[in-house]
């Protein structure tokens, strides 16, 4: 996916910022990392993802298996709770709907917890979490996923507030109610949609 660029050349930047910028939002140019507690360390030979819950079969993929599976390029903006966006980030990985392509859901599958390694975890619908720009992603900016910001495999959800993007993920686990996830049950929004500022639960 490409982002359509205005290519009017007399069109200012500072316009182009407010139409990008969610309201509250202030853009930077690096790349700033945010997680709770330390940055794990993955052994690659005992690294899985597995899907599981509220589907027929449990599917389970070995890191190369998953790695081999047909990948996409995404270019998009990400918007942190916090207050910081940043314009133009490009991830490859598996799309969700490729990967979802190798999963029966059961049809009362409603909401998806997304499971990463220390215990985080970050809900969604099924609506948000099967989107075309949704991706499990291991390379960023066009190499391999530094360690800090995930590696070796994390979500994007450009949609939402990237505390939705679970960094080091190791699964997905298909629900018939929400259950809230790790940034939801401190107060943080159940969806979390930056446009009308979803910060935080009332
Ligand atoms: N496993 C895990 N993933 C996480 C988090 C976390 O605490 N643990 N924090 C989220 C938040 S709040 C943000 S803003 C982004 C930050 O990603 P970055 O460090 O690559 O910028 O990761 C998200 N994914
Ligand atoms: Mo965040």
């Amino acid at each position: 996916m490409t982002r359509a660029k205005s290519l009017n050349p007399w069109r200012s930047r500072g316009a182009e910022e407010r139409d990008r910028l969610p309201p509250g939002q202030r853009l930077v140019s690096h790349f700033p990392v945010l997680h709770y507690g330390g940055v794990p360390r993955v052994n690659l030979d005992e690294w899985s993802f597995r899907v599981w819950g509220l589907v027929e079969e449990e599917v389970t993929w070995s890191y190369p298996e998953f790695i081999a599976l047909p990948t996409t390029r995404i270019e998009c903006d990400i918007h942190c709770v916090t207050g910081w966006s940043k314009f133009g980030t490009v991830w490859e990985g598996v799309a969700v709907p490729e990967l979802l392509r190798r999963v029966r859901l059961r049809p009362a599958a409603r909401f998806v917890l997304v499971h990463a390694a220390q215990g985080f975890t970050a809900n969604l619908t099924l609506e948000d979490f099967i989107r075309d720009e949704n991706l499990f992603a291991w390379r960023y900016a066009g190499t391999e996923l530094t360690a800090e910001h995930g590696w070796p495999l994390r979500l994007v959800v450009p949609h939402l507030y990237f505390w939705k993007s679970a960094k080091w993920v190791q699964g997905v686990e298909f629900l018939a109610e929400e259950r809230l996830g790790f940034w939801e049950q401190y107060g943080y929004h159940p969806r979390g949609d930056p446009w009308t500022e979803e910060r935080f639960a009332d």
